[in-house]
């Protein structure tokens, strides 16, 4: 049956069989007529953020948690616009992000028109797919296709520009049929990715050779565990055949941190046994990673005695940043299952035994009273590990992924590939959404909360509990780390001044305290988690707290910073 319809109908209905639940957006001129329609469709919930930069990292948080679409809505111009940071940090983080924009009449456009701006071409490097739809008979197999392509594959975020006329124009909308429905519902529940590549395809008999005969072999966990749900399956290859297990920042909660087997984050800032594991290791597989510089150091030094075995779902990852010497293209747990089969017990412990010994106790580093350590410690205790922490991006950003244990899957949510301060606040909104029942924490520094704390509002008008915790040191802590170690303490541009964020959430109606001891954490974090609304507590933490180890940018995983370095001598 047929129905006339306008071309924002087709848009609520399209998102409607899409499943889509909730959407976080901000109207204007061209996108009105969009958001005339939505009325009608009251199951179709909108969360009006307070800058659409945040409603594209909600859509992105969403997406993370619950392995579906997210989805934002922006008008033409300065609304499009303000979606490019959140679509670049789903594009290199592999959200499934839709993100619909209004654009111009169709008459205008090119002529400079009140808020036109051509976003197809801005966002072109930075989405999977974008596209303007030009007639409204095209709309509904545009916004399937852009959910389709969102999710298949290696997720990312897709843009769906539509005129206003567009979304004006009257057409004859046939509904998709049920069977379709239900076979998109179903679609939706198959782990991203695992419909391209059926099998693996690469040599899985020389992989298991490899895995078999290697006397230094390392897992090394990314985010394609998560994306494509392989949780059991990495688990289960890594019992059976004793190989430790390294997890990158994307790949944290892909397995368990309590594990025998977890070693740990590597990089930049991982623990100096991982690094010096993988610089010893004669083989690593790599499973859903792309071996991002931030993991390899300078990759000519990265790894020199290790064979590659690259599990990976993107062609085009392969080679990139390390030499692969065998390649097994296809979705991680789909590959993984066929290596559990394909190897034989084993169990590397004289290797093992090893890298225990490469191991020391982690020396206190922190002066003041209220370490980061101590902080994340009483979260975990009062969360009792039921918790998804959503973190920003800086030196707290580090001390979130190494110090709170993980271990449950998808529990730690972060903007990895673009670093994206400003990512945890709207980023925990959408979280919360994907999880209703779960504790949702937003970690930020001082800096990036002053860059998203409008959203604050956002949590207050649509009653999201998202608990906010900032770790104050005063400065934007990564950057004077650097300028630090190696710009010889020349602290410019990094001493930032705060509000009062007790006043500051006080002024918002939101419960906050301000923790300025070890002793204050408990109560604060009890406090804040008995509120049954979003709630803040800000941790004055010591100012100059450094993050260790550090490798130098550019220099190999050989050689981490382990302690402060002398103050220079001036001349
Ligand atoms: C949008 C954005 N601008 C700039 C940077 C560069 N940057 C990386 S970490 C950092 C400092 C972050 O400071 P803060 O949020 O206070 O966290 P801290 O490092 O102190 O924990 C900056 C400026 C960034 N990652 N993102």
């Amino acid at each position: 049956m047929t129905e006339l319809l306008t071309g924002a109908h087709v848009m609520c209905r399209v998102l409607l069989e899409e499943g889509v639940d909730v959407m976080f957006g901000y109207p204007g001129g061209a996108i009105m007529p969009f958001y005339h329609a939505l009325p009608e469709f009251p199951t179709l919930r909108h969360v009006l953020v307070r800058h659409e930069q945040a409603a594209a990292h909600a859509a992105d948080g969403y997406a993370r948690a619950s392995g579906r679409p997210g989805v934002c809505v922006a008008t033409s111009g300065p609304g499009a616009t303000n979606l490019v940071t959140g679509l670049a940090t789903a594009m290199m983080d592999s959200a499934p992000v839709v993100a619909i924009t209004g654009q111009v009449p169709r008459n205008m456009i090119g002529r400079d028109a009140f808020q036109e701006t051509d976003i197809l071409g801005i966002t072109q490097p930075i989405t999977k797919h974008n596209v303007l739809v030009q007639d409204a008979e095209l709309l509904a197999s545009e916004l399937r296709e852009a959910f389709a392509i969102a999710r298949e594959g290696r997720p990312g975020p897709v843009l769906v520009d539509v005129p206003k006329d567009v979304q004006n124009q009257k057409i004859e909308y046939e509904g998709r049929s049920r069977q379709h429905q239900s076979a998109a519902r179903a679609s939706r529940s198959v782990p991203a990715g695992s419909r391209l590549f059926p099998r693996a395809c690469g040599d899985l008999r020389e992989a298991a050779e490899l895995i078999a005969t290697a006397q230094r072999p390392l897992i090394m966990a990314g985010h394609g565990v998560l994306l494509a749900a392989a949780y059991d399956e990495l688990r289960c290859l890594a019992e059976r055949t004793g190989i430790p297990v390294i997890t990158t920042l994307l790949g944290i909660s892909g397995f368990p941190e309590s594990h025998p087997l977890h070693l740990g984050m590597p990089g930049m800032h991982g623990e100096v046994h991982v690094n010096r594991a993988i610089q010893q290791a004669d083989l690593i597989l790599g499973v859903g990673l792309r071996f991002d510089d931030r993991v390899t150091g300078n990759t000519a030094a990265f790894a020199p005695r290790a064979k590659i075995i690259h599990v990976e779902l993107d062609p085009s990852e392969v080679g990139k940043n390390v030499p692969a010497t065998v390649a097994l293209l296809g979705d991680c747990r789909t590959i993984l299952r066929e290596l559990l089969r394909a190897v034989s017990p084993r169990d590397c412990k004289d290797w093992r035994a090893e890298i225990a010994g490469l191991m020391k106790t982690r020396t206190e580093q922190y002066r003041g009273d209220l370490s980061p350590e101590g902080i994340l410690q009483v979260l975990d205790e009062e969360t009792k590990g039921r918790c998804t922490i959503v973190s920003d991006v800086g030196q707290h950003q580090m001390w979130v992924a190494k110090l709170y244990p993980y271990e449950r899957p998808n529990t730690h949510i972060t903007s990895g590939g673009l670093g994206t301060m400003g990512f945890a606040v709207p980023g925990a909104i959408g979280v919360r959404f994907a999880r209703p029942e779960e504790p949702v924490w937003a970690i930020s520094g001082d800096g990036g909360f002053q860059m998203n704390m409008q959203e604050i509002a956002t949590m207050v008008q649509e009653q999201i509990p998202v608990k906010m915790a900032i770790f104050n040191n005063g400065y934007l802590g990564m950057v004077r780390q650097w300028q630090q170690f190696f710009h010889g303490r020349r602290y410019s541009a990094t001493p930032i001044w705060s509000p009062d964020y007790v006043k500051l959430a006080e002024a918002y109606g939101v419960a906050g305290w301000r923790v300025e001891n070890a002793g204050q954490s408990r109560e604060a974090i009890r406090a804040a988690m008995a509120v049954p609304g979003p709630a803040l507590v800000e941790f004055l933490i010591e100012q100059e707290a450094n993050v260790f180890p550090m490798i130098p940018p550019g220099a190999s995983l050989s050689e981490p910073i382990e302690g402060e370095p002398a103050p220079l001598v001036s001349a």
